[in-house]
């Protein structure tokens, strides 16, 4: 099979960009496309807008050997792969528009042959509703060859990378190429085996598109387990933490840790892609959903409890803010949301958040009277009752000392005290 000299990436976020820096650095000739002017700037300049280890050092080594340029149009290429968002919108349903946008720009510089891969997380289906809309842009094409018209070769091929892992785990995890024609997956398995060194399986389309929400909504299920257990021990009076570190110790239990509720742009989004291809039969499903998404009002609740015991110039700690440990990531972040609705009902205390990843409060925290960014110690020290939110490493490490006297919310199981004072750990 032909070697693919040139690949065009449309979208340079947290996937587009690592994929962008990775075929760079193996030494294929990439064209990052974004609609945002800065990002297109910050990468030419060999920079990375947002935090990933060791990325900066693939776009810088990649643009500086000119492998890698980024631009606001879409160049021609002899493959493009599209990484966009794919939100949700108010039905829960998959906004597919920026992916129609990103074929827009793509379908003018089609001379047919290119392979055209669709990453971004996408409902069941979307990756032909991309193929059909460049068809109905470009009817002289096809995807198969039919009436003698040219071929363009589409496939989906879905991202599985954690955040804060991804240059690793962009080479070694396994991945799934769906084509919508046998050739249009291998084509893509080509493309993918310059740097993956995992495993490359090929399918269809649309069971690369299942497979993907299924992973996440496996997680998600979980994770739910993990947080109606939590519910289940409060009312019970035991601890989870030592109720699952002690049930994981069968050989084929492994339950996940709770949590405040699941955050990020991915586990929270994808089930309900599930729910609304098949809503009657996705019971478990969507019930896993309700049941991470209703965990924040209940922390909050339990501050709200706490603090009722309190005299009323008590003050709150909340610790983290990201959507999970040791990342500056905030997207989605239940944490956000638990300190934003503490600061609009108790809005006579003092919240003080500390995010030792961040230097500045996040838009929904911002500009709020009784909320301020501290430092972590700062904020123990000031507060009364603590609120554990993100077991990052510099929270785990903190001296049992500091937390005498106080009321202790760790959602986490993040701090080990070893005199519990008048700890309730969630
Ligand atoms: N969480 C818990 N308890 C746990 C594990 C996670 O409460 O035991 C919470 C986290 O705190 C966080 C959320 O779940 O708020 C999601 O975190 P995560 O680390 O499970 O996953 P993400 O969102 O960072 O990345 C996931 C990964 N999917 C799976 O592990 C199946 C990643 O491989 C995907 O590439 C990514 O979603 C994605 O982009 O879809």
């Amino acid at each position: 099979m032909n070697t693919i000299n040139r690949v065009a990436v449309i979208g340079l976020g947290y996937i587009g960009l690592p994929t962008a820096a990775i075929l760079a650095t193996n030494g294929v000739e990439v064209v990052g496309v974004d609609v945002n002017q800065r990002t297109v700037d910050a990468v030419n300049a060999g920079q990375v807008p947002f935090v990933e280890p060791d990325l900066g050092v693939h776009v810088a080594g990649a643009v500086s050997q000119g492998h890698l340029s980024a631009s606001t149009s879409t160049p021609q290429a002899e493959a493009y792969i599209v990484a966009v968002p794919t939100p949700f919108k108010e039905d829960r349903s998959a906004d597919l528009s920026y992916i129609e946008a990103a074929a827009r720009g793509i379908a003018p510089q089609l001379q047919g042959g290119e392979l055209l891969i669709l990453e971004s997380t996408s409902p069941p289906g979307a990756t032909e509703h991309m193929a059909n809309y460049i068809l109905d842009l470009r009817p002289d094409l096809s995807v198969d060859g039919a009436d003698s018209k040219p071929a363009i070769l589409v496939a989906h091929c879905p991202e599985r990378v954690l955040p804060g892992r991804v240059m690793i785990e962009l080479v070694t995890n396994d991945r799934i190429v769906g084509g919508m024609t046998p050739e249009a997956a291998e084509k893509a398995k080509h493309l993918y085996a310059v740097f993956c060194q995992g495993e490359i399986l090929t399918t269809d389309a649309v069971t690369a598109e299942m497979a993907k929400l299924v992973e996440n909504s496996y997680r998600d299920v979980n994770i739910a387990f993990a947080n109606e257990l939590s519910v289940i021990s409060d009312k019970l009076g035991i601890d989870v933490w030592e109720l699952i570190r002690l049930a994981n110790h069968h050989p084929r239990v492994n339950i996940l840790q709770p949590g405040p509720g699941v955050g990020g742009h991915c586990i929270a989004v994808d089930p309900w892609f599930i729910v609304a291809a098949a809503p009657e039969e996705s019971r478990l499903i969507r019930t896993a959903r309700e049941v991470n998404d209703a965990k924040p009002e209940w922390v909050f609740q339990q501050v709200v409890s706490a603090l009722e015991a309190l005299p009323s110039t008590a003050e709150v700690s909340v610790l983290g803010l990201a959507f999970k440990a040791n990342i500056d990531d905030l997207r989605e972040s239940p944490a956000i949301e638990i300190a934003a609705h503490l600061s609009d009902v108790l809005s006579d205390r003092r919240i003080n958040v500390a995010e030792p990843h961040v230097d500045a409060l996040p838009q929904q925290l911002a500009g709020r009277s009784n909320v301020e960014l501290v430092s972590i110690e700062d904020s123990v020290k000031r507060s009364d009752v603590v609120v554990v939110l993100v077991d990052h490493d510099d929270v785990k490490a903190l001296p049992a000392e500091l937390f005498a006297g106080k009321t202790i919310i760790d959602t986490r199981g993040a701090l080990n005290l070893e005199a519990p004072q008048a700890a309730l750990t969630v």
